[in-house]
């Protein structure tokens, strides 16, 4: 058997801040939603040991405008990973589709073309409370914070790319 780059159990590479750099591209649109997920993203870096001071966070006014932003931020070469925050609600747009399916499109092609992990951390629920209890912060509500779950899946996702490429500059 070749190599595997996970461990046997195929558990996560393990996540660690300590050395990372950070971009954060957060919409303005739902802000009352979009703060909730960026709390719980930079509460959860500095909990894996990232530096306060390696966390930029860039404010783009929707969602629609996240995969242009992340892609220069990621472009830089100044961020191990960049993390895009937004909020689509079904019910406040009737063009929902053309607002959160380019933005994860246009997130992924980001990521694609500079080969630095570009996280998605768009909610796209059908409504406000939908949208609440994925933001949780000081166990407001019952449910789980996607802005936390966003910063442990960049630091995975650096983890795993630095084993890879490692991998591939040996003899
Ligand atoms: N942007 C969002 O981030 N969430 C929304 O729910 C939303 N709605 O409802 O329309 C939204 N629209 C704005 C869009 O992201 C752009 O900023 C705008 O179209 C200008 O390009």
């Amino acid at each position: 058997m070749g190599r595997n780059f996970r461990s046997p159990d195929g558990a996560a590479a393990p996540v660690v801040g300590a050395g990372r750099s950070i971009g954060i591209v957060c919409a303005r649109w739902n802000e009352l939603i979009t703060r909730r997920l960026l709390r719980g993203a930079i509460e959860t870096l500095a909990e894996r040991g990232v530096d306060d001071d390696d966390v930029d966070i860039a404010w783009v006014p929707g969602a629609y405008e996240i995969p242009l932003a992340a892609k220069v931020m990621a472009g830089t070469g100044r961020y191990d990973a960049v993390i895009g925050i937004g909020c689509v609600i079904r019910g406040d747009t009737a063009h929902f589709e053309y607002v959160a399916g380019p933005a994860a499109e246009g997130i992924m092609d980001a990521q694609l073309a500079t080969e630095r992990p570009i996280i998605f951390a768009v909610l796209t629920t059908e409504n406000r409370r939908q949208a609440l209890v994925r933001s949780v912060v000081d166990d407001d509500v019952e449910g789980d914070n996607k802005g936390a779950e966003a910063a442990d899946t960049a630091l995975e996702m650096v983890a795993v790319l630095d084993e890879l490429r490692s991998a591939g500059n040996e003899d």
